[in-house]
């Protein structure tokens, strides 16, 4: 089990991911050629040599970035870190890295440090900054390894000192406190080689977090595949990296946007195991956030925000209940267990072989009081059976809180 000891990330929940670099430029095409794949890994997936990729830096003009907007945005939608992109696997500095000019500033008209910006706005609306690094994939210097790709012949301990660990530095002194790291795709790192860049960023920032992806189980916490939400609660700290279409970076084909209300069930299955939810953003080669992610989380921060008691420093059930309900998903704190309603119902819900004394129901947004009753069924179980107004029947996106006389919530199945 994995224990970050710190609370913040426990009860976060909600982060924001933006992948952004050089990949926005070709927004998923070059020369004509559309990948298929996601289209950060454009250069990779193509095979676009390093001199050509690299000509993307004289075309990065993202004059509408703004990062106190980006960063507004998504503390209204409830969010409580950001991770960004510093370095992704096509090697390009999304900051000024004083020890290799393949970065936004030397090396594009723009000239701007995105990074130093984002830092900024983060501190002035209280919002923690975490940084993603390629530590391993970097398809831009000689000795980093590339996926997919033969790395027989790579010095990867000398790509780690000429650039990885001199980046990690820089990063880590020259941007204010840094929530966490977020490592990514180890491949062949070894034990020692991950132990090393674990040491450089405790030394350098002893409260930084360390994600699961620094490899050899050294990480503080537990990254999730892609998109991949574990069935059952896990015990420890976890975070499930998703998207909101079916690419990290900008590729201006992929509008197969989630529907808002599955991801407020994602959010609440991954908040009801006990997890947090990294959601992505993919801005364009102008710094725009696309319109599609924006509407989606729009929504989702409403519901969040409505229901950010039941969201924000809950805990998953001790009991098991079927996890595989898809129209409910529950969370609770002490004396309050709370039930999302994820797909809209048109009956009464029981709550089934309850031992709580349900003080009472509310709706949790307005504090409406709902009817209830605590009864004994036929079986002889007890229930509480939970009558929805017909305001809220067949509705999703709700969230009924229940105050109970004891801490903890017990019952073992809804109907
Ligand atoms: O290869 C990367 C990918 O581009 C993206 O950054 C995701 C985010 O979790 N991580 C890797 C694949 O798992």
């Amino acid at each position: 089990m994995k224990d970050t000891k710190q609370k913040w990330f426990r009860d976060a929940k909600f982060g924001l991911f933006i992948h952004w670099g050089l990949y926005s430029v070709l927004a998923g095409e070059y020369k004509g050629q559309k990948t298929v794949h996601i289209a950060e890994w454009i250069m990779n997936r193509l095979d676009i040599p390093v001199n050509e990729y690299e000509k993307l830096a004289g075309q990065f003009n993202p004059v509408h970035f703004d990062a106190e907007a980006i960063v507004k945005k998504a503390k209204g939608w409830g969010m409580k870190y950001i991770v960004f992109t510093s370095k992704h696997h096509d090697g390009f500095a999304m900051y000024h890295s004083k020890c290799n000019p393949y970065n936004i500033v030397d090396a594009t008209p723009f000239k701007r440090d995105v990074l130093k910006e984002l830092q900024l706005a983060c501190e002035k609306h209280e919002m923690r900054l975490g940084l993603y690094y390629s530590q391993a994939q970097d398809w831009h210097d000689p000795d980093g390894y590339m996926a997919l790709k033969d790395n027989s012949n790579k010095n990867f301990q000398a790509y780690l000192d000429r650039k990885c660990i001199p980046q990690l530095k820089e990063i880590l002194t020259n941007y204010g406190d840094i929530a966490l790291i977020w490592f990514d795709t180890p491949m062949g790192t070894t034990v020692e080689q991950s132990r090393g860049l674990v040491s450089l960023v405790k030394d350098l920032q002893p409260n930084c977090l360390i994600s699961g992806r620094i490899g050899n189980e050294l990480g503080d916490y537990m990254s999730t595949a892609d998109n991949f939400i574990p069935l059952l609660p896990y015990s420890g700290d976890w975070e499930v990296p998703a998207t909101l279409n079916d690419t990290w970076g900008y590729n201006k084909d992929d509008n197969n946007w989630k529907n808002p209300d599955d991801v407020i069930k994602l959010l609440i299955k991954i908040t009801s195991r006990g997890g947090n939810y990294l959601l992505n953003i993919g801005p364009d080669s102008l710094g725009q956030v696309p319109q599609g992610s924006l509407d989606i989380l729009d929504r989702v921060g409403n519901y969040v925000n409505e229901n950010a008691e039941a969201v924000f420093g809950t805990k998953p059930l001790a009991v098991p209940y079927p996890y595989d309900i898809d129209w409910a998903g529950f969370t609770h704190k002490p004396h309050s267990l709370f039930l999302h309603m994820l797909k809209g119902q048109k009956r009464t819900i029981y709550l089934v072989r309850i031992d709580n004394k349900v003080e009472k129901v509310t709706l949790l947004k307005d504090g409406e009081s709902l009817p209830f009753e605590l009864s004994v069924n036929c079986e002889g179980e007890s229930i509480i059976e939970i009558e929805l107004p017909p305001s809220l029947q067949e509705r999703a996106g709700f969230c009924i809180a229940m105050h109970t006389a004891e801490e903890e919530p017990l019952f073992e199945s809804i109907r």
